[in-house]
């Protein structure tokens, strides 16, 4: 998807509210979880009662990697159950050589067509820009994350006193462009949000960490909204799990209904 594309789907919803579908199968509905296509009917549900607040759907490909074939398969009807105007987003966390770079891409750009694929960045340049050689496809990158883990290397300072998550994003930046790079800041660093807006202004960032890990989208758009919209607060549980019994999707509807609503007076 082109930048102009998702940025028009922003002004138009007056959200930036990406839906996570981290769909684990022991916490769907018990009358689903009966149901031999629980999963994909859970998803469906979930896309059908979300899809008028949402501007993304990130995929959490670990959930359903961890189920084999079955999981594939459910994934990539998932993928193809999304609105063709909205944002995809494998999230699966890629990293390698060049040439495996390259495999990795083609998976979750070509073989499952997504807009977009979370790539870590630490294995470098080489290791990166295979997925900024696709047209209108996107690598968002791990910059500062939302995890108690992002102390342990991310918060690092350096020789000049800056982390090395600022260094990640000031070098990261310069292999791509606004249109093909995003990078993933945690919604519970709120505090660093001004500071990454200073190095990189104008790139889209994927926030995750709002509702079940504590961050809030008041304080996340105050600090980072840019004209375009610029960021996409994701909200997985909160969202997806907000009623565990038949009426789940109009408690799934009415929990996305209200994360837009508290975006929508920064619009
Ligand atoms: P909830 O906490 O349930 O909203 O889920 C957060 C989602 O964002 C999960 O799919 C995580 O894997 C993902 N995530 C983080 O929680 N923190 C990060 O720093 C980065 C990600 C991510 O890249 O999506």
């Amino acid at each position: 998807m082109h930048r102009n594309e998702l940025v028009a789907q922003i002004k138009k919803k007056k959200s930036v509210l990406c839906v996570g579908l981290d769909t684990d199968a022991r916490k769907i509905p018990q009358h689903l979880q009966n149901d031999p296509n629980g999963i994909l009917l859970f998803n469906k549900a979930i896309i059908d009662a979300t899809k008028d607040f949402a501007v993304a759907y990130k995929i959490n490909t670990a959930f359903y990697e961890a189920m084999g074939i079955k999981g594939w398969e459910i994934m990539q009807e998932t993928l193809a159950y999304i609105p063709n105007d909205i944002f995809t987003i494998a999230d699966a966390k890629r990293g390698d050589i060049g040439n495996t770079a390259t495999q990795y891409a083609i998976t979750f750009f070509e073989t499952y067509p997504y807009d977009s694929v979370t790539v870590a960045p630490y294995m470098g340049a080489d290791s990166v820009q295979p997925f900024l050689a696709f047209e209108n496809k996107w690598a968002i990158v791990l910059g500062l994350t939302s995890n108690p883990g992002s102390q342990d290397f991310q918060m690092l300072p350096l020789e000049d006193q800056s982390y090395l998550y600022e260094r990640v994003l000031k070098t990261v930046s310069s292999w791509g462009t606004i249109e093909n790079t995003m990078f993933v800041i945690g919604a519970t660093r709120a505090d660093q949000l001004q500071n990454v807006r200073k190095i990189i202004p104008n790139h889209f960032l994927l926030i995750p960490g709002v509702g079940a890990q504590g961050g809030d989208v008041a304080t996340v758009c105050e600090h980072a909204l840019t004209e375009d919209g610029g960021i996409l607060i994701n909200v997985s549980r909160g969202i997806i799990y907000a009623g565990d019994q038949e009426d789940f999707a109009s408690k799934a509807h009415d929990a996305a209904k209200m994360y837009q609503q508290e975006m929508q007076p920064f619009f």
